[in-house]
């Protein structure tokens, strides 16, 4: 028990005893009338007096509220969460059982309208704002566009209050959770410029077999870790991704109807080598030893792993494609674990591989990679469209490494927790010193649970003050 609260377990118990799970909704569905569900905070009390169970709905909705007043305070006494001070907006908070669910047959009408679009076309209508389509394809864009790696997530009380009622991978795998998730940001900071589906990169190992659970304050712990290559008898290496993933698929298509087209849904996965590295560390870990070890004692398996690893994700990019999202991220977080000869040997090769079958499958699709802390120039020559730029590498340096790319990054995110003053100029100066053109504006790594809300809206709104005829293509001196 967490010193200081005791009642923590009760109310956790009672709160589990309420059936208010994804799959054990109570009241009758309320859908969220159109413009509250993509639009900026709306309260959710007054829309309910007016119904016939207007009080008691009202009275269930503050003891909820409070309940998660009070369990966000046990977390914090606990170090699970620090939130900043006056940053819980009640109002902004949707119960799970109020989330619009998506009509039973949800995944065949998403296959249907993907086959009747590709009889004609081979991308999906534009957004309403298309800046990151745009800057991702090199053509002209009045300011940069933004969005927030793990944009959606801990550092959000909306979220924390999503995740009280249920588990991580039951909201992955409910795709009108996943959506609501994935819209909390957006109404949180409604001039972001595109949304990231929410989901993880460990539902493929999941898919293949290794199921997950999300510990708190540990991360994602597998029920077996691939200790030896004998290990990947247990795997399912070829697994049938339409099967196993469709509720990701499921999860674009209903968010880009929610979202009304407005802004696009970015779909992604984890690069083989990042996933190899959970696979055989068997869940999060502080260093990724055992995984370094693999590729040096057992090669032969190393390379049958990532093949087959390559082969899911080129599947699960193109069926996150055909779901809606035009934009399609390869996350290979743990690239600078290892010396660039042994990344050029065991990873570049795959990684490649990756952006020329999904564009040779899907010409419309647009694809971008994130070598977190390695050799940007490696991509070049590749065909990803967009690359992007850790907080450890310098803007010049990013752009003398990748000329013909489009780069998105880099802010430091530890920025976040300084005052608005500096989080504004320092942004400000980043979005100069990338210049506008070709350029996404992101953070050189994710949001995490202790960051403060304010700082979000410091950032965004110094990247929107920012126009390309003030930040041109920046003349690069000679290294
Ligand atoms: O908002 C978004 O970005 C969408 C959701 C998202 C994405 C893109 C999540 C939700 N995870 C990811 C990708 C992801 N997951 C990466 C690659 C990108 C990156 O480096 O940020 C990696 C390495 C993971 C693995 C992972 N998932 C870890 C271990 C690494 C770490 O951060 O310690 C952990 C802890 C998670 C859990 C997770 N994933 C996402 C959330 C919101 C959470 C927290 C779960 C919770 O405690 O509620």
């Amino acid at each position: 028990m967490v010193p200081g609260c005791e009642g923590m377990a009760a109310v956790q118990a009672f709160v589990q005893a309420v059936p208010v799970a994804a799959h054990a909704r109570v009241k009758a569905h309320r859908p969220r009338p159109a413009a509250e569900g993509v639009g900026p905070f709306k309260p959710s009390v007054p829309s309910r007096t007016g119904q016939a169970a207007g009080a008691a709905a009202v009275f269930a909705l503050g003891a909820w509220v409070s309940r998660q007043r009070h369990s966000v305070r046990c977390q914090r006494k606990a170090n699970v969460v620090e939130l900043a001070p006056g940053a819980w907006p009640a109002e902004s908070i949707t119960h799970p059982s109020e989330v619009a669910k998506p009509p039973e047959d949800l995944s065949e009408q998403r296959k249907k309208a993907w086959a009747e679009l590709s009889a004609s076309a081979d991308v999906w209508p534009a957004p309403e704002n298309d800046r990151l389509l745009r800057a991702a394809r090199g053509e002209s864009v009045d300011r940069a566009p933004k969005w927030m790696m793990r944009q959606a997530g801990r550092y959000l009380p909306e979220y924390l209050a999503m995740l009280s009622h249920t588990d991580f991978f039951t909201v992955c795998k409910t795709p009108e959770l996943a959506c609501e998730i994935t819209l909390q940001p957006y109404r949180r900071y409604p001039s972001l410029d595109s949304l990231i589906i929410f989901s993880d990169i460990l539902v493929i190992p999941v898919a293949m077999g290794m199921n997950c659970r999300m510990e708190p304050k540990v991360g994602p712990q597998f029920d077996f870790a691939l200790e030896t290559p004998e290990d990947m008898e247990k795997l399912n290496l070829t697994p049938d991704v339409e099967a196993t993933l469709s509720y990701v698929f499921d999860a674009v298509y209903w968010t880009r109807q929610q979202v009304k087209n407005k802004v696009p849904v970015i779909g992604f996965s984890g690069a083989p080598w990042t996933l190899m590295g959970y696979m055989v560390e068997g869940g999060a870990v502080r260093s990724f030893d055992r995984a370094k070890k693999w590729l040096y004692l057992y090669p032969e398996a190393s390379r049958k792993l990532l093949s087959a690893l390559r082969d899911i994700v080129v599947e699960y990019l193109v069926g996150q494609f055909d779901s809606g999202a035009p934009l399609l991220t390869v996350f290979d977080t743990n690239c600078g674990e290892i010396p660039p000869r042994l990344y050029d040997e065991f990873c570049v090769p795959d990684l490649k591989y990756i952006a020329t079958e999904v564009k040779k499958r899907r010409p419309g699709a647009l694809v971008s990679v994130f070598p977190k802390d390695g050799e940007m120039a490696t991509f070049e020559d590749s065909d990803f469209d967009v690359v992007g730029v850790s907080w450890t590498t310098s803007p010049a340096e990013a752009r003398r490494s990748c000329p013909s790319k489009t780069l998105q990054g880099n802010l430091d995110p530890h920025l976040l927790y300084a005052d608005t003053e500096q989080i504004r100029e320092r942004t400000v100066a980043m979005v100069k010193e990338f210049g506008v053109p070709k350029y996404i504006c992101n953070l050189g790594h994710g949001m995490v649970p202790t960051h403060p809300v304010e700082g979000p809206k410091a950032f965004m709104e110094a990247v929107d003050s920012v126009s390309s005829e003030d930040a041109p293509s920046p003349q690069l001196p000679a290294k």
